[in-house]
């Protein structure tokens, strides 16, 4: 398939998603992303693709799509000269820089909103190469959060355990997920005590629940502050519906037109705990491929 036959594709995909979850998409928004990354994403035919709606009101009215692409091709250069994000001075903007310099980079995967525009992008470690927290944190434009926050990470067994990076240029935070930890980090009374100690909400009832099923716990983190914005736990299932989490209708469409397109039925669900209430997020896989389960290291834990 051609380059620009795969990106028209996924175009359409977007826009039929969209639709459903009445999300107003618009070509001019759209294409000019895809068109950034398209022509170097080997057609994107070897990407992972990824759709991602949440239900808390921040994400009200939008859907987001991430992809992966090669470690050949550099995001954020690629971002800026495409006009899709613009150089600000915020330490943000030099963190994959720094990251590309001092850490082993596997892949990469950018995220946009359909309405919002271009958002994050990823850094995957290598397979079996999760990084320590240490080496992170000494990297001169991360987050002070990062080293405020190295001792209660590593009492909780998430030092070595790094997988990704995600930054968010709009929103200037930072995501470090931690996969591959011990069975242990999904029990109530280790996620009800790192809530506590975070000081986030004491969590529901369903949401500990819920982390029970966890692979893969992340953080957010600011410039602004040492506390830790939100605090999210990641299962992986292939019917989301039959969770015990409440999906609105219009998600019930989205998912079940994921599912009937076949394929692999892939979802990540995830719970967040943010200051501003619980929320959760679902992620379905609208182009799988075998080997991002290595990057996620979503095995059942040990
Ligand atoms: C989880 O975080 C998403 C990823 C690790 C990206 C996976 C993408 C692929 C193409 C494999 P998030 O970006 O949804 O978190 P947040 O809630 O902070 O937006
Ligand atoms: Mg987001």
């Amino acid at each position: 398939m051609s380059g620009t036959t795969a990106l028209a594709g996924l175009y359409s995909a977007i826009e039929e998603i969209a639709r459903l979850l009445d999300v107003p998409c618009s070509r001019g928004k759209v294409w000019p992303i895809l068109a950034a990354y398209g022509d170097t994403a080997d057609a994107l035919e070897q990407s992972v693709i990824a759709f991602r709606v949440a239900t808390d009101a921040r994400h009200a009215g939008e859907l987001d799509c991430r992809f992966t692409i090669p470690k050949d091709v550099d995001p954020y250069a690629l971002a800026l000269s495409k006009g899709l994000t613009t150089e600000t001075g915020h330490p943000a903007g030099t963190l994959l820089s720094d990251i590309q310099g001092r850490c082993p980079i596997d892949c990469y995967a950018i995220d946009f909103g359909v309405v919002g525009g271009f958002k994050k992008i990823y850094s995957f470690f290598p397979p079996g190469d999760s990084q320590d927290l240490s080496r992170l944190a000494g990297i001169p434009s991360m987050s002070r959060s990062l080293d405020e926050n190295m001792s209660l990470f590593a009492r909780y067994g998430l030092g070595g355990k790094a997988s990704c990076i995600g930054i968010d240029y709009p929103d200037r935070t930072v995501n470090i997920y931690f996969t591959g930890t011990s069975a242990e980090c999904f029990e109530s009374h280790a996620v009800l005590s790192l809530l506590r100690e975070t000081e986030q909400p004491d969590p529901s009832e369903q949401m500990l629940k819920f982390a029970q099923a966890g692979f893969g716990i992340y953080v957010t983190l600011s410039w602004d502050s040492p506390r830790i914005e939100r605090i999210c736990f990641a299962a992986m299932t292939s019917d989301p519906m039959a969770l015990p989490v409440p999906l609105e209708p219009r998600i019930g469409k989205f998912v079940r037109r994921m599912q009937d397109a076949g394929g692999e039925r892939k979802f990540v669900c995830a719970v967040a705990s943010s200051p501003h209430g619980e929320y959760y997020k679902l992620q379905s896989y609208y182009q799988w491929r075998p080997w991002i389960v290595d990057l996620m290291a979503a095995e059942a834990p040990v």
